[in-house]
């Protein structure tokens, strides 16, 4: 079952979070700032060895100071109106971070809304693209956590999920 959650994502003690981060890997605000300051220098010093991360594509690294064993690097699509195949490129976020979970023997995942902060990504339906993947993936996990920052996008995500269901 998908759990959805209201919790700073640097809190959960899971297999892997995923970072909502930026092409170049190096950091920024938002979720990925928190993230970073919670895993310490060595998540930075970790990042730059990966040679930056195309927007839809993810990278793993471990948590290091994180209760988290791992981070899964994904790069959401900027919002630029909707014909900038946006839609594709944020589902393939959530793909391609699961499927780099299971390579790496992930049994507990918990996402943050990719792309729904400085990126611009409309709220709603970058909810059901993630409840969609989520829903298509959650077999093969002993846990899969949407880990909103709200109780507003919680309350959102409750009600996509219980539309799809
Ligand atoms: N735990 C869970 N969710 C959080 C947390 C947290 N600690 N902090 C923020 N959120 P954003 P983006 C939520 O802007 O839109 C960075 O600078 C937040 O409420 O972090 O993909 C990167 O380096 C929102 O719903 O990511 C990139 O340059 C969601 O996380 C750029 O921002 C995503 O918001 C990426 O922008």
């Amino acid at each position: 079952m998908i759990e959805i959650i209201t919790a700073d994502i640097t809190t959960l003690e899971v297999d892997a979070i995923v970072n909502a981060a930026s092409n170049d890997l190096l950091g920024g605000g938002g979720v990925d700032g928190a993230i970073h300051r919670a895993a310490g220098p060595l998540l930075l010093k970790y990042c730059k060895t990966l040679g930056g991360c195309r927007t839809g594509e993810a990278k793993i690294s471990p948590g290091f100071e994180l209760p988290a064993r791992r981070v899964i690097l994904t790069v959401g699509p900027v919002w630029s109106g909707g014909d900038a195949y946006e839609a594709p490129l944020l589902r393939a976020c959530y793909v391609n971070s699961f499927e780099l979970a299971l390579e790496n023997a992930v049994h507990s995942i918990a996402f943050p809304g990719i792309s729904t902060g400085v990126y611009g990504f409309p709220k709603e339906a970058a909810a059901k693209i993630a409840l969609d993947v989520m829903l298509q993936y959650e077999d093969r996990f002993d846990r899969v956590i949407a880990c909103c920052f709200s109780e507003a996008d919680a309350g959102l995500y409750r009600q996509v999920l219980k539309a799809k269901l």
